[in-house]
């Protein structure tokens, strides 16, 4: 890749690691440019009118294009490269994994983690807190079907690390700070120890 590559994020976002370690897993570099959410500095008129319309990050910057959408980012990053498999049904069976993790799992256990974490109980809105008991629910469905998958598999899709392990990683290996207990789900711990041991991981606060 010739054309200078921004990640514009938020360091403590799963959405925005996800990013960074597909490209620690393909060595390539990028320039960081971070912005506090919880000002509302994705909400400006500049960076709506010049990043990204829908106000949010991670966006990824290739020249003058921008790719909103973290697995979006991450597809574009991987093309062509053994973290998408070869095959037409491991591809589609990888990007049925993708959609299910935005669909699924990060509404569930990346919005707690913020609002419990990041916002704080007291500052919730009604609203948000009639939503966590749903939330916590779904959330552990999520674990669950994530721990019946993995329970005869090393990986999410083939034999070997892929989009789908790493979208999933970025919000699993932190739903402790949303208060889930991970100790509940052994297969989905078996398969962070092994994406924690490659070489090229990073860690989410690297
Ligand atoms: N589906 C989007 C979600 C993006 C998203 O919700 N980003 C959050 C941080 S993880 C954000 O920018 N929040 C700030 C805001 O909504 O103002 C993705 O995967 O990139």
């Amino acid at each position: 890749m010739t054309e200078k590559l921004i990640l514009h994020e938020y360091g403590l976002s799963g959405n925005c690691y996800k990013v960074r370690l597909t490209a620690a897993h393909l060595g390539i570099s990028l320039k960081r440019e971070e912005y506090d959410i919880k000002k509302g500095e994705t909400r400006t008129p500049q960076f709506v009118a010049n990043v990204n319309s829908n106000g949010r990050i991670p966006v990824l910057q290739i020249g003058e294009r921008f790719i909103p959408e973290s697995n979006a980012a991450c597809f574009y990053l991987a093309d062509g490269s053994p973290l998408i498999p070869a095959d037409r049904m491991g591809r589609a069976d990888m990007l049925r994994w993708m959609f299910w993790e935005q669909y699924s799992h990060e509404p569930n256990i990346a919005t707690l983690r913020f609002w419990l974490r990041y916002v704080g109980l007291d500052a919730l809105s009604g609203h948000q807190r009639e939503q966590i008991i749903l939330k916590r629910k779904s959330g552990n469905e999520a674990l669950k079907l994530m721990d019946e998958h993995l329970a005869s598999r090393r990986w999410f899709v083939g034999d070997s690390i892929t989009l789908a392990d790493i979208c999933l990683f970025a919000y699993t290996h932190v739903a402790d700070e949303a208060d889930f207990d991970l100790e509940l789900y052994p297969s989905v711990i078996a398969w962070m120890e092994r994406i924690m041991l490659d070489p090229k991981h990073v860690a989410i606060n690297e």
